[in-house]
């Protein structure tokens, strides 16, 4: 079948994820690279991370931490990266959308790696086209919730003001400790919209946070994770584009996206890490553990028919 989007688009990986290659045909996982830095406002260069998380990968073994399986068995296909046009948000996130849109509407499930956290956005629209409308996980140290950015209204600042007023989707953020009082404040006003900050992160537990994503989440028919590498503290995983102290360790993250997971889970994308600020390569490392994990506990709940546990 002739896919126009992804054949103009898709730039083919020099080393695919987890090093293993299947046909997209026999995947039920398609990774897709998101090169994107444009409107980053502090650290750039997360358009080198899909490369790098990838080498990381194939580094890793083939078992979860959280999850029991083996990420070789799984069905996963990496299908390249998207051909972004660098300085122009709405090219860029037309292409994400229409790659996302046949991912989707061809029964599988698209694991996105940034890139800044504007891709996310593509990734939605994308999801909206194919007549999908997931709830939305966010893990993340900031809210990404501003009206705008220094005037722009597409910019990593704005992501999910724009995926809560432009496809009116369910947002859940945890890991919060950075925001500014007008994005707080619609976080708190607007229905749609919830949060964990931290703080009250560290209260709950890992276990209560995810009792209080499933409550939120009660009638949603799909869910949708964005990881913003940044939920992480800086120890973790420094080399993203804006640090904030006080983050999740990389065993607490790890636990948290397998638990979100269930039968209900559509796709993810994981953004933010920003390689030439990490140069032991341990955010690329734990952002292909991430992905790795998030992906198990998805196989896993999917043959049980039932939630990762
Ligand atoms: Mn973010």
């Amino acid at each position: 079948m002739a896919s126009k989007g992804r054949d103009l688009y898709l730039i083919s990986p020099p080393t695919p994820f987890t090093g293993v290659q299947r046909a997209r045909d026999q995947a039920l996982y398609s990774v897709v690279g998101a090169p994107f830095d444009s409107t980053s406002s502090y650290r750039v260069g997360q358009r080198f991370a899909p490369v790098e998380i990838r080498l990381a990968s194939s580094q890793l073994e083939s078992n979860g931490l959280y999850v029991e399986g083996d990420i070789d068995s799984v069905p996963v296909a990496d299908e390249g990266d998207i051909a972004v046009v660098p300085g122009s948000q709405l090219l860029t996130l037309e292409r994400i959308e229409n790659v996302v849109a046949e991912i989707v509407g061809e029964g599988r499930v698209p694991v996105v790696i940034g890139g800044e956290h504007l891709v996310t956005l593509g990734v939605l629209r994308g999801f909206a086209k194919a007549g999908v409308r997931p709830c939305v996980a966010v893990l993340d140290a900031h809210l990404d919730l501003r009206g705008d950015y220094l005037g722009e209204r597409y910019s990593h600042a704005t992501v999910f003001r724009r995926a809560v007023e432009e496809l009116s989707l369910k947002v859940f953020h945890l890991g919060v400790r950075a925001f500014d009082a007008e994005e707080r404040s619609y976080a708190d006003e607007v229905s749609l919209v919830e949060y964990i900050t931290a703080s009250r992160l560290e209260i709950l537990g890992v276990d209560g946070a995810v009792v209080a994503f499933r409550r939120f989440a009660s009638e949603c028919k799909h869910i949708y994770l964005s990881v913003d590498m940044d939920v992480y503290d800086p120890a973790y995983a420094p080399g993203v584009s804006t640090p904030e102290p006080g983050g999740l360790t990389s065993k607490e993250g790890l636990a948290l996206v397998s638990r979100l997971v269930d039968e209900r889970f559509s796709g993810f994308d994981i953004v933010e890490v920003t390689p030439p600020y990490d140069p032991s390569g341990i955010t690329s490392v734990l952002a292909a553990k991430t992905i790795q994990e998030i992906i198990l506990a998805s196989w896993a709940s999917r043959s049980r028919g039932g939630r990762a546990r």
